[in-house]
């Protein structure tokens, strides 16, 4: 080597070496992740819907099985309301307004709402 100073004498890789503490403040955000709130779809009775328009509802939008849609619709008809099922809030609202599309449809006075879980 010639007699020139190495101007990059002992740092030729750029990496902090000997020029004391790196200062800060060691930051790590931490994601939170929610459960997502669930709804209770409720039915209805009224004195006018069929109870075979129930059950095949109950079967077609809440994918239950004969028997059970038939169970839900006769406690429905009994108490007075009843649960459907229950869902996050958007598949309960898209539930409701399903309910509420097809009653209308059939001009049936049938009445489907949701509520916090
Ligand atoms: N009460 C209705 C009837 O006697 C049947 C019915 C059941 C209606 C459940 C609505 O959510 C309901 N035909």
């Amino acid at each position: 080597m010639s007699d020139k100073k190495d101007i990059f004498a002992g740092d030729r890789d750029g990496r902090d070496e000997d020029d004391g503490p790196q200062t800060g403040v060691a930051q790590k955000t931490r994601t939170r992740t929610k459960r997502p709130s669930m709804y209770r779809v409720l039915l209805m009775n009224d004195d006018y819907t069929p109870m075979e328009f129930v059950v095949e509802l109950l079967e077609q939008i809440f994918h239950k099985s004969r028997e059970e849609a038939v169970a839900v619709m006769l406690n429905v008809h009994q108490s007075g309301v009843g649960v459907c099922g229950v869902y996050s809030f958007e598949i309960a609202e898209t539930k409701v307004a399903q309910v509420a599309s097809i009653a209308r449809q059939h001009e049936h006075p049938l009445q489907c709402t949701m509520e916090k879980a």
